[in-house]
């Protein structure tokens, strides 16, 4: 199997670091959304990451996707993300949140590193680092103790990791450990599991 994108996408590294639980051996082919667009266009054509290539070919493209074919194929006893009822509903609503977060520091990336000088918007950004801050909000309101839902790590604690790690690696002064104290320990707790770091957070 490979696994298309680079580790600095919290989106790939969920993968990564699910691939990694499940034992799932992985290659990976690490190329840019930016950089190699065409090749990055022509295994998915939205030109995203992350993308799954199966061993037969057949390719999976979106992150959520790609988890639920790798938890299908786990079984319902080893699946990250419970397999029905409000235990699945509340996993798939952190993960939402989570990825939403992420997806608002891929916009202020965008906003400030990719736009042409002159046409940078002050209230775009101030929006995107106001709905950040609430979704940090409501993440931290959960307390996790130690996980975020329920008595065992879900995949809801690997992508809100995932997302908290691209934070504080990209606009670490969002995500003060004074004002999300739960957040910061949560993270700290899995960045420091052998999955974690057998996928660490790279820009490569
Ligand atoms: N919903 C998608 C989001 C993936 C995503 O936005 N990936 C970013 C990389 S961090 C990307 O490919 N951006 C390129 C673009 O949108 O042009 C998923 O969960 O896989």
């Amino acid at each position: 199997m490979i696994l298309v994108g680079q580790m600095d996408s919290p989106f790939v590294r969920r993968v990564a670091v699910s691939m990694n639980i499940h034992g799932v051996a992985f290659e990976r082919q690490a190329i840019s959304v930016f950089a190699d667009a065409d090749q990055v266009r022509a295994v998915n054509p939205l030109g995203k990451v992350p993308a799954l290539i199966l061993d037969d070919g057949e390719t999976l493209f979106d992150s959520q996707m790609i988890l639920d074919h790798l938890d299908e194929q786990a079984g319902h006893a080893r699946a990250l993300t419970p397999t029905s009822g409000p235990e699945r509903r509340d996993v798939l609503r952190c993960c939402a949140v989570a990825l939403g977060l992420s997806e608002k520091v891929v916009g202020l990336n965008f906003e400030t590193k990719q736009r042409a000088p002159g046409t940078i918007d002050d209230g775009v950004i101030q929006r995107l680092e106001t709905q950040a801050t609430s979704a940090l909000g409501w993440l931290e309101a959960r307390q996790p103790s130690p996980w975020l839902c329920g008595p065992a790590m879900t995949q809801a604690d690997i992508t809100a990791t995932a997302s908290l790690t691209h934070l504080f690696t990209r606009r670490g002064e969002l995500f003060p450990a004074s004002r999300f104290p739960a957040l910061a320990a949560l993270r700290q707790r899995c960045e420091a599991l052998p999955p974690f770091q057998a996928s660490p957070f790279a820009d490569e």
